[in-house]
């Protein structure tokens, strides 16, 4: 058993059969969000849940001890500076006692699962990058979403990943990938990857149906909706910044885990805000769908 707090609200919408939504706290972090649209971010997806009716439990490593839930006088330590934890480095951050350690997707779910909690969201899950052939380089994420019984709810994955290889490989893993309400991939800040979806759900309930017998096999399963309309970017111009983000990266050398923050800077500078607005948009509408989510798996079991 690893050294895991549960905060007492958490704990008790667990016990007493309540909807809870877990969150990961690296996208709060610098790694995720320049401030102080980060602190927005957060606060947009908590209340999101809440007005659900749900409890929000983020994730992150604190003073060596993992955590599920954090009180509100906290909330300022998820904002300032990170060391990643993917779910890899979970048993070193506690080890070494990392004073913020923000938790990836992967990281989130294998805390979620060892709680109890039934679902996830995120902004965009991790995947695989473009040149894998080359660097070999896909997100852990993929294979935590595998193995843990929980729902992620995300809009899509990153734009700068290879987005058909990722879903190939979550087909390959055996995880469900639904659209809420799409019939396309999302693309992060652009709603579409012009990939078709195999699944598309349109109500709420009937996903939760699904969320629930998946759930009880065994396994995670990917809920995929597409940001609003409003607050969606050009793919042509997206596809532009990310080709230049991406050439800023490996010209710099910069490769692993320090992939993913340096891109979603860059990308953050080179669109002047818009994507950033756009990022706290998605993560919003997926905290507030998985939120619906909560609620209707706690109508069935
Ligand atoms: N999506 C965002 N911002 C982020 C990430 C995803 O909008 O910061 C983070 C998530 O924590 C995800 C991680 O799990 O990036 C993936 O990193 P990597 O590609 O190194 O696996
Ligand atoms: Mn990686």
């Amino acid at each position: 058993m690893i050294a895991l707090h549960v905060s007492p609200e958490v704990e008790d919408a667990l016990r007493t059969q309540r909807p809870v939504v877990a969150l990961e706290s690296t996208i709060f972090s610098n790694l995720g969000l320049p401030s102080p649209a980060n602190a927005e971010a957060l606060q947009r997806c908590i209340v999101a849940i809440r007005s659900h009716g749900a409890v929000p439990a983020i994730t992150a490593v604190l003073d060596g001890i993992a955590r599920v839930g954090i009180t509100e006088s906290e909330h300022e330590r998820i904002l300032g500076a990170a060391r990643k934890v993917a779910e890899r480095d979970l048993a070193i951050a506690i080890g070494e006692r990392w004073t913020f350690g923000a938790t990836t997707v992967s990281a989130s779910l294998a805390l979620a699962a060892r709680t109890g909690i039934k679902v996830f969201a995120t902004g965009g899950i991790g995947g695989v990058h473009r040149g894998v052939e080359i660097h070999g380089d896909v997100s852990a994420d993929l294979y935590a979403l595998a193995r843990h019984s929980v729902v992620t709810v995300s809009a899509g994955a990153k734009s700068f990943l290879d987005l058909p290889r990722t879903v190939e490989l979550l087909e390959t893993l055996g995880v469900p990938v639904v659209g809420y309400a799409c019939s396309e991939f999302p693309a992060f800040t652009v709603q579409s990857s012009g990939i078709a979806l195999k699944h598309r759900i349109d109500d709420v309930s009937v996903l939760a149906l699904v969320a629930h017998h998946r759930l009880q096999m065994g396994g995670g399963m990917l809920v995929c909706t597409p940001l609003p309309t409003a607050d969606a970017l050009d793919a042509d111009m997206m596809n532009a910044v990310i080709e230049r983000a991406l050439h800023a990266a490996a010209s710099r050398g910069i490769s692993g885990p320090d992939v993913t923050p340096m891109v979603l800077a860059e990308i953050a500078t080179d669109t002047s805000g818009e994507a950033v607005r756009a990022n706290l948009a998605l993560a919003e509408n997926n905290a507030r769908l998985a939120a619906a989510l909560a609620v209707g798996l706690t109508k069935i079991s």
